[in-house]
């Protein structure tokens, strides 16, 4: 398949509610739709960089940059058979993860589509189990003004049938909060996401909530940093699970090798895509690790390609993949619902990502838009 030619928009979101984490609040997301055409097919990807630099240092400015000036440029006319090729022609590019997996997942979903597959057909082609129907899911819930509104928004979510919560913390916002969520909901699943929030020197914050049986704490040490998280691991009982510092299956590896995790977050928006993913996810399942698919509030486009990821034979544990409802009341693509009954989403079964994109809505929310041929 000849890249023909490949759209880039820019689009602001507004979002249900405002999302709070230890780097900021998010009323509005930005992010990057792409678009890749071939032979009548369009390929679609999504770019989680967002306004600020405070999960990675991508921004969906610099995203455009890297996408439009380098990424694009070393993609176009070239013949693509299999996704599996396209990091190799983005060699040359450092870095920049999450600008190179929108042209992976648009490179995927069109081979995908080509192929008469789904994307988790099209993944789970080595796994002789397949890809699963449904996959468990839960809601991620952002820092809030009190804790007696965290425990309303927890109450509410459960009511809508999400299974598993995870809760965001901070310096400041922790202990007392997480203490308050285990005595309010005693038999729920709860993880933790501190989004680097602290250092080794805090981990008698952790160790004081070792009986509160958490499922995880999330990325608690620095965005960058394996080392501290293989000192922290043995000084706390709740399983330690990296988000932030694994940008690639080499990263895994030393995760590995340093025994700084139990649990992976894979996204494979923050390790250049689809392909890389799968990797991770091979090398987890080869030693034992916990696996989910995290999320970054992504639109229909995105959702889907992490509900694809998300059904293969290892990801052992739920989500960060929520309704539409969760994020957005007027998405650019089909909405999502879930599954109250288990707090499952199903997994798209038409061609590709299997979802329809609305253009209408997604000129609506566009602000800027160019094409590439
Ligand atoms: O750390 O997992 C994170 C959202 C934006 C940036 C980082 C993170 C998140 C989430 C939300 O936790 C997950 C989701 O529901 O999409
Ligand atoms: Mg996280």
């Amino acid at each position: 398949m000849k890249i023909e030619r490949i759209d880039l928009y820019y689009i602001s979101m507004p979002l249900v509610s405002p999302f709070g984490t230890s780097f900021g609040t998010q009323l509005q997301r930005d992010c990057l739709i792409l678009a890749l055409h071939s032979e009548g097919l369009t390929g679609w990807g999504e770019c989680v960089a967002t306004n600020d630099p405070g999960y990675s240092y991508e921004t969906a400015v610099t995203a455009w940059h890297i996408l439009s000036d380098f990424l694009i440029p070393a993609v176009l006319g070239k013949e693509l058979n299999e996704p599996e090729q396209l990091q190799g022609w983005l060699r040359k590019v450092r870095g920049h993860p999450l600008a190179k997996a929108t042209l992976d997942q648009a490179a995927w979903d069109i081979t995908a589509q080509r192929d008469g597959l789904s994307l988790a057909q099209k993944l789970a082609q080595p796994y002789p189990e397949g890809s699963r129907e449904c996959v468990k899911v839960g809601v991620s819930i952002g820092t809030q003004p009190s804790i007696a509104q965290t425990m309303d928004v927890i109450a509410k979510h459960l009511g809508e049938g999400y299974g598993r919560i995870k809760l965001k913390i901070k310096p400041g916002w922790d202990i007392k909060m997480v203490w308050q969520a285990r005595n309010t909901f005693p038999d729920v699943p709860i993880m933790l996401d501190a989004n680097s929030a602290y250092t080794l020197d805090d981990a008698i914050i952790f160790q004081s909530m070792d009986e509160l049986d958490f499922l995880m704490i999330e990325q608690p040490l620095g965005y960058d940093d394996i080392y501290d998280h293989s000192q922290l691991r043995p000084q706390i009982k709740t399983p330690l699970c990296l988000d932030e510092s694994i940008h690639s299956a080499e990263h895994a590896r030393y995760a590995i090798a340093l025994q700084a995790c139990d649990i992976i977050n894979i996204k494979p928006t923050r390790v250049s895509g689809w392909t890389e993913a799968r990797k991770i996810h091979d090398l987890g399942v080869a030693h034992g690790l916990g696996l989910w698919v995290g999320g970054m509030l992504e639109t229909g486009v995105g959702r889907a390609a992490q509900l694809a990821m998300a059904s293969l034979p290892g990801i052992s544990l739920p989500g960060d993949i929520s309704a539409t409802a969760r994020y957005y009341e007027n998405d650019i693509a089909t909405p999502f619902y879930l599954n109250a009954e288990d707090s499952t989403i199903t997994v798209p079964t038409g061609l590709g990502l299997g979802i329809e994109l609305d253009m209408a809505r997604l000129k609506e929310v566009t602000l800027k838009q160019e094409s590439f041929a």
